[in-house]
């Protein structure tokens, strides 16, 4: 299995759930992580714990995803040790609301296609170039069930992740040629503050989404990023779906009541 030790990984959106766990699942490896997120404070305490329990470089920097000169700036910025990524797990992201359409907020709208899909391409239009220059790269996409099949109220998350899921292949393709690899990975009901973020911070409404079965928890999603990371370079794991046992579609869920 080839070795993670001393790659550089960098994860956006690694203050929490999915984006936290893999940055310690990479860390686990030995890999250096380099992490954003807006909430900056988060992301550095996890940055000393994984250099203390792993003894592997960490580095933080706070970025919303959105601001595509930031995200250029902030790219551009990075200290010559941190230039070389070869894994960018493009994790950050979010749903807001539940509205039936037409119902629903614009600006929830506009957020998550801000950071879903816009986020996701200036982060990725800012690295890719290094990994071609370099000769390696793979880019890690965290896409979802929600952008294979639509469910009620689903509708501009849903078309978020449909648009990752093109993306990604798109990618594929247009990387052709080259030995960069591109993989998506699609969970479905993953427990994270995920709910509580798309309810607006009810956390009694998020408590619901996961229960009466047992969700996926983000370590699950982490360590397929990592058995992905680590197959031989002629293998591209192009898209791995993750369902909790119990989740058998968007619109089915067997839950204990
Ligand atoms: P969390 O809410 O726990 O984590 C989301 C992460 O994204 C946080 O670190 C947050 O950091 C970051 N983020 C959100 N917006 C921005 C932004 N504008 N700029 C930078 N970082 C941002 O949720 P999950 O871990 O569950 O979500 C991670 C990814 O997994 C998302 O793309 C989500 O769509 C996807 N996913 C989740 C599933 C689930 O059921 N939980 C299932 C399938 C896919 P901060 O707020 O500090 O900026
Ligand atoms: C998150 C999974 O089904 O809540 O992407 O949309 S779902």
């Amino acid at each position: 299995m080839p070795s993670l030790k001393d790659k550089i990984v960098f994860v956006t959106g690694a203050s929490s759930g999915i984006g936290e766990s893999t940055a310690r699942a990479f860390a686990a490896q030995g890999a250096r992580v380099l992490m954003c997120a807006r909430r900056l404070e988060r992301i550095e305490t996890l940055g000393r714990t994984l250099a203390r329990e792993h003894e592997v470089a960490a580095h933080a920097f706070r970025l919303d995803v959105r601001d595509r000169a930031a995200v250029d700036a902030a790219v551009a910025a990075l200290p010559d040790e941190w230039r070389a990524i070869e894994i960018l797990v493009n994790n950050a992201g979010l749903s807001r609301g539940l509205d039936k359409f037409p119902a629903g907020l614009v600006e929830d709208w506009e957020e998550m296609i801000e950071a879903n899909v816009k986020g996701l391409l200036y982060v990725s239009r800012a690295v890719v170039p290094g990994m071609i220059e370099r000769g390696a790269g793979h880019v890690i996409n965290i896409g979802s069930i929600a952008g294979r099949e639509t469910y009620p109220g689903g509708n501009v998350y849903c078309a978020t992740k449909f648009a990752v899921k093109a993306l990604s292949n798109a990618m594929r393709l247009d990387l052709n040629g080259t030995p960069l690899r591109v993989t998506e990975i699609a969970p479905g009901m993953v427990e994270t503050e995920f709910s509580l973020v798309r309810f607006h911070g009810d956390a009694a409404r998020a408590a619901r989404t996961y229960q009466g079965f047992q969700p996926l928890g983000p370590d699950d999603i982490a360590e397929a990023a990592v058995w992905c990371a680590t197959r031989p370079p002629h293998v591209d794991v192009s898209e791995m779906v993750i369902m909790p046992t119990a989740q058998a579609s968007t619109t089915l869920t067997a839950r204990k009541t």
